[in-house]
């Protein structure tokens, strides 16, 4: 009886994977439309009907570049302009923020999810920290408590607080406005969330693994304590544990060569890899699974809208279940 239920779920699964490959996912490439295209009346319009009804991203080039910021803003102008303004940086040993790590503790090398030391310091001091290619530490600006409007609301002038089509499409404004600026190091490790993001890269590049949410059932997830690194900049680092607290997290790197002979079902899930450059936004779908590098000191904003809890959203936990993720 049971294997016959596992049955018909590995064959629904499959089902999906194959309508998903024929219908949805036939292009290899995230669609790419010019900021021109955002000028036309009914843009907001065809942005929900094309991508956000269909749960499918779009590379919009140019679609930043009007912002003041992004002639202006780079790791210079910020230390003539804010020199002393007090910034929360993330700081890791490896540049995973929110990501996985290894603590050795006397049961042997336990997996840990590790959040990162916050520390505050003045932005010229981030900026030295950046620049200084001895240093064992990794800083990221990463904070996602709509930081840009929180923090640096002298910065608000040469940006936009909301997306005015994405804010018509949406019918609301932005829940939050984030700020990003790091080391090339600095690697957002693969996740989701519960936020249409408009994401904007001001200078430098940002480089994108997406996968659908549809593709849930390749992504390995597992479970991990809950630990945060302490004395970052003091050589003598460690994790500490968050006592009992567990995290359901994914468990591939596909940057790691070895991860997927570990992981050999992520083979199936389909990959975008897309750059999106100084100017230019991506709108990235609600539960999309994402994957972030950058180019040394790029800085970026991004607007997060609260997703609609609608019947994809209710898909999608089914799917979780029946994949056992
Ligand atoms: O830029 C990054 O490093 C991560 C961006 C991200 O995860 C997000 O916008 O949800």
């Amino acid at each position: 009886m049971c294997d016959k239920t596992d049955n018909k779920v590995a064959e629904a699964l499959e089902v999906l994977k194959t309508e998903t490959s024929e219908l949805i996912h036939v292009c290899p490439e995230v669609p790419v439309i010019n900021v021109n295209e955002t000028l036309k009346a009914d843009w907001p319009l065809r942005f929900y009907r094309n991508f956000v009804a269909k749960n499918y991203p779009v590379v919009i080039r140019g679609g930043c570049k009007h912002f003041p910021a992004v002639s202006k803003w780079n790791s210079r102008f910020f230390l003539e302009a804010i020199p002393n303004k007090e910034v929360t940086v993330a700081v890791t040993p490896n540049g995973y923020a929110d990501g996985l790590a290894t603590k050795t503790t006397e049961k042997g090398k336990v997996h840990y999810f590790v959040m990162p030391e916050e520390i505050k310091m003045p932005m010229r001091e981030f900026i030295k920290k950046m620049d200084d290619v001895s240093k064992q530490y990794i800083c990221y600006i990463q904070k996602q408590n709509s930081n840009l409007t929180e923090d640096f609301s002298e910065l608000m002038c040469d940006v936009q607080s909301e997306i005015p089509w994405a804010s018509k499409a949406f019918d609301k404004t932005p829940d939050a406005v984030n700020f990003w600026m790091g080391d090339a190091r600095a690697i957002t490790s693969m996740h989701k969330d519960p936020y249409e993001n408009i994401y904007c890269v001001i200078d430098g590049f940002k480089d994108f693994i997406l996968i659908p949410p549809t593709d849930l059932p390749y992504v390995p997830y597992k479970t991990y304590p809950v630990g945060t690194y302490k004395d970052v900049m003091n050589k003598k680092c460690f994790i500490e544990d968050h006592k009992g607290e567990k995290i359901e997290w994914i468990a591939i790197d596909p940057l790691k060569r070895n991860h997927h002979d570990k992981y050999p079902q992520f083979k199936n899930a389909t990959q975008y890899k897309v750059r999106i450059k100084s100017g230019d936004c991506l709108y990235l779908p609600s539960l999309w699974f994402h994957h972030v590098k950058q180019s040394h000191k790029c800085i970026a904003i991004n607007y997060w809208y609260d997703m609609d809890f609608d019947v994809k959203y209710c898909y999608f936990n089914m799917l979780k279940r029946l994949s056992g993720s």
